[in-house]
Formats: C-alpha cells, sequence, structure tokens
C-alpha cells in the first residue's frame, strides 16, 4: 500500500515531465501523460490522482481542453488542476482559472515554489476528501448514511429510469431490536448494528451500497438488478445473519424488496414499496424476505 498522494503530470515534452518528476517524486506518487486523452485516461484510473500538473499547449487536445473535461465528469470535477506553462499571458492565467484550475504555474518552474504550491493544494484536496467521506457515511457503523443514499440514490434512479436499467432496493430491519437493547443493554445492541451493517455490505458487487436508513434499519441499492435477483440476494443474507450470532445472540431481520417499474417517479416512492414489503415480512412473522407485488 502507497499512502503518498498521488500527482499527475501532463506535459507533451517528456523532459518537461522529468523536470517536475524530479522535484516531487520524493513526497508524492506520480503518473505522467503526455497528451491529453491518456491523461483523461489516467485521470479515471486507479490510483486516482489527488492533483493534476497540466500543461496547455499540446498537440490534439490542449490543456484547456482536458481541464473543461475533467471538470464535467463527476468523477474527476473535485481533482484540483494546476496549470504549469509557457504562456505568461494574463489572459491565459485568467482564462485556465475561469476554466476551474486553482493555479498557475509558469516555466520555466522554480522548485520551490512549485513543491510549496503543490503541497497546499494536496493539502486542501486531503482535507475535503475527509469532510466528504465523513459527510457521507455513518459514524456508528462506517456505511453510507441516508444523506449519500439520498444523492446516489437519486442520480442512480434517473440513471436506471433513462436507460431502462434495472435497479431494486432492499429494506432490512433487524427483528425486536427494542427487546436487545432492553436485555443486553445499549452498548451490546450498538455492537450488533455494527457487525450487521458490515454482514449487509460484505457481498455487495462494486455498483451496489449499503446504508444506514435510520436506527436499526438498513438499505441496499442494486444496480443492474432485476427484483428476483435482489430477493436471492435478500435471502441469502438474511440465512446468514441468522446463523451469524452477532455478540453470541440470535439476531435476525426482515426484508422488503422492491424492483423499479414503470410506476415509479422517484426513488422516494421505490423505498416506500420495499417498506411496504418489509411490514409485510414483519406480519407474517419476521425472519423472512418479501417482494413487493
Ligand atoms: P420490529 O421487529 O417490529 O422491528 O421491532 P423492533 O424492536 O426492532 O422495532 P422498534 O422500532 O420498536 O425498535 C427499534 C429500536 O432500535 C429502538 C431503538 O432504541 C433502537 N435503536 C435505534 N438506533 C439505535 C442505535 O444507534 N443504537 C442502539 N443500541 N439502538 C438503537
Ligand atoms: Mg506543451
Ligand atoms: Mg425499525
Ligand atoms: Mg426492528
Amino acid at each position: 500500500v502507497n499512502d503518498k498522494a498521488v500527482i499527475l503530470i501532463v506535459d507533451d515534452l517528456p523532459s518537461n515531465i522529468q523536470t517536475l518528476a524530479m522535484v516531487l517524486k520524493e513526497s508524492y506518487q506520480i503518473k505522467v501523460a503526455t497528451d491529453g486523452e491518456r491523461a483523461l485516461e489516467l485521470a479515471q484510473q486507479e490510483p486516482l490522482p489527488d492533483l493534476i500538473l497540466l500543461d496547455i499547449e499540446m498537440p490534439g487536445m490542449n490543456g484547456y481542453e482536458v481541464c473543461q473535461r475533467l471538470k464535467k465528469s463527476d468523477m474527476t470535477k473535485a481533482v484540483p488542476v494546476i496549470f504549469v506553462t509557457g504562456n505568461n499571458a494574463t489572459e491565459d492565467e485568467e482564462y485556465g482559472l475561469q476554466l476551474g484550475a486553482v493555479d498557475y504555474i509558469t516555466k520555466p518552474v522554480r522548485p520551490a515554489i512549485v513543491q510549496a504550491r503543490i503541497r497546499t493544494h494536496i493539502t486542501l484536496k486531503q482535507q475535503y476528501d475527509k469532510l466528504r467521506s465523513i459527510a457521507m457515511h455513518d459514524q456508528l457503523t462506517g456505511v453510507y448514511n441516508r444523506h449519500y443514499l439520498n444523492d446516489t440514490g437519486r442520480r442512480k434512479f434517473s440513471r436506471a429510469k433513462r436507460h431502462a436499467t434495472d435497479l431494486s432496493v432492499i429494506l432490512v430491519d433487524i427483528d425486536h431490536f427494542k427487546a436487545i437493547n432492553d436485555n443486553e443493554g445499549h452498548l451490546t445492541g450498538d455492537k450488533i448494528l455494527i457487525a450487521v451493517a458490515a454482514l449487509l455490505s460484505s457481498t455487495n458487487r462494486a455498483e451496489d451500497f449499503t446504508a444506514r436508513f435510520g436506527g436499526e434499519e438498513f438499505v441496499i441499492l442494486l444496480e443492474h438488478c432485476d427484483g428476483a435477483a435482489a430477493t436471492a440476494k435478500a435471502e441469502q443474507l438474511r440465512q446468514m445473519l441468522a446463523d451469524l450470532h452477532p455478540e453470541g445472540l440470535k439476531v435476525t431481520a426482515s426484508f422488503g424488496v422492491a424492483q423499479l417499474g414503470e410506476r415509479h417517479e422517484n426513488i422516494e416512492s421505490l423505498l416506500k414499496e420495499a417498506d411496504q414489503a418489509l411490514y409485510s415480512a414483519k406480519e407474517s412473522g419476521r425472519n423472512r424476505v418479501i417482494l413487493a407485488e
């Protein structure tokens, strides 16, 4: 594991890349590209860059266009871009900053200045990432929180609607959790929530996610997954949980499953349907999975 921050250097002249890399390679992990297309590719590949140093004059796609494309994509728009360029005209600098670059450095580069500016922007980026991560996750269990569910759920919902692809949700509610808290104490209750959350995210594919919906309720959102497959997955999780015995206790949950259909106007209506199925699962005896009609 390499926990150095990652810098992507983009310049059509390898000697320019060399100069920057010499200055930075001690403190950072370096990725390099000598044209715009390759830069866009590398910007989306692991390890994702924490900062991009971008030349402006390049054959083919120039740095301005690369920057515009980076800022258009959800995946790369938060990555700070610094133009490193031979152009020192004020209007070029203005234009670069207008496109969303955080800084503008002119060649020939002075190592101490470059290092200092880069350090500042890397620190800001890392602070931003940390705050963003805190804002998206549930503090107790570490799975995503409701805020993330609203944001990302809405986006995935629109995408599935637009492309007519499958999307399903599983709503999970621990059975008789109040009794567990009452009998075993709140601290044990918390440990059980942590164990259940871990279990519910353990089998997710890259495009799925688990979020804490409320106290002892969780949601799993499954892209490219129909109701039958989601029900099978819920059944598998139900069984795994019944066998888990967190804190040495028998813990079960009830599961409501719903699949995106024409009738759903928004993610809330899909969740509501899963909630109704969950209610049926509770009514009919708990520790079971019900797929909404
Ligand atoms: P049912 O089978 O009908 O779902 O019964 P239940 O007892 O699970 O449902 P109820 O909604 O009555 O109780 C949920 C309990 O979850 C009550 C609340 O104290 C507990 N709870 C909610 N959040 C937390 C938490 O963060 N930690 C702990 N330990 N308990 C929590
Ligand atoms: Mg150039
Ligand atoms: Mg509940
Ligand atoms: Mg419950």
